[in-house]
């Protein structure tokens, strides 16, 4: 069952997103990956997000770059947990308006933030609120973490040879 909507603004937000599809796919979680522009679209945003938790959806990671409304406008609509992703678009002033435009919501309506085109993070951030209630992701969080651990322990053995 599908348990995470990646949505973003554009085609050419993709490249950045699909980092978030390929952790996902790496931890086994089910998600749809879809076009969804806040601005070009904004009926097909309203029913996406208005429909999210009755399609199953548990999590929504919405990347968009430039007036970067699409997360925010979706986190309006939905009590589902959405996590925003600024890319450096080609329409953006260095990446800023796109993390302002995420970041600076209006209390009531948060939108969890990551770093610039930071797809994979919110990934990993997805994966972390699907392991609250769920043994084997849990575990497969963990593995991750140790495993980055032991990377950079290895790094740090190498470089003091
Ligand atoms: C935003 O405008 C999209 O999320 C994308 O990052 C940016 C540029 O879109 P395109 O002109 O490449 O379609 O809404």
């Amino acid at each position: 069952m599908v348990k995470v909507g990646i949505i973003m603004g554009s085609d050419s937000d993709l490249p950045i997103m699909q980092e978030a599809a390929d952790i996902l796919n790496q931890f086994q979680i089910e998600y749809e990956i879809r076009i969804v522009s806040a601005h070009r679209t904004p009926h097909h945003m309203v029913n996406y997000a208005s429909t999210a938790i009755e399609r199953g959806l548990k999590v929504i990671i919405a990347g968009a770059g430039g007036a970067a409304h699409l997360p925010g406008m979706v986190a309006s609509i939905t009590t589902l947990p959405v996590i925003g992703v600024p890319v450096k678009s080609s329409n953006s002033v260095d990446g800023w308006d796109s993390i302002l435009s995420i970041l600076q919501m209006p209390n009531g309506v948060p939108v969890a933030t990551v770093a610039l085109n930071a797809a994979k993070n919110a990934g990993i951030l997805a994966a972390s609120i699907l392991a609250i209630e769920d043994p084997r992701l849990s575990q497969e969080l963990s593995l991750y973490k140790k495993q980055m651990e032991a990377n950079v322990l290895e790094k740090d053995k190498k470089m003091n040879q």
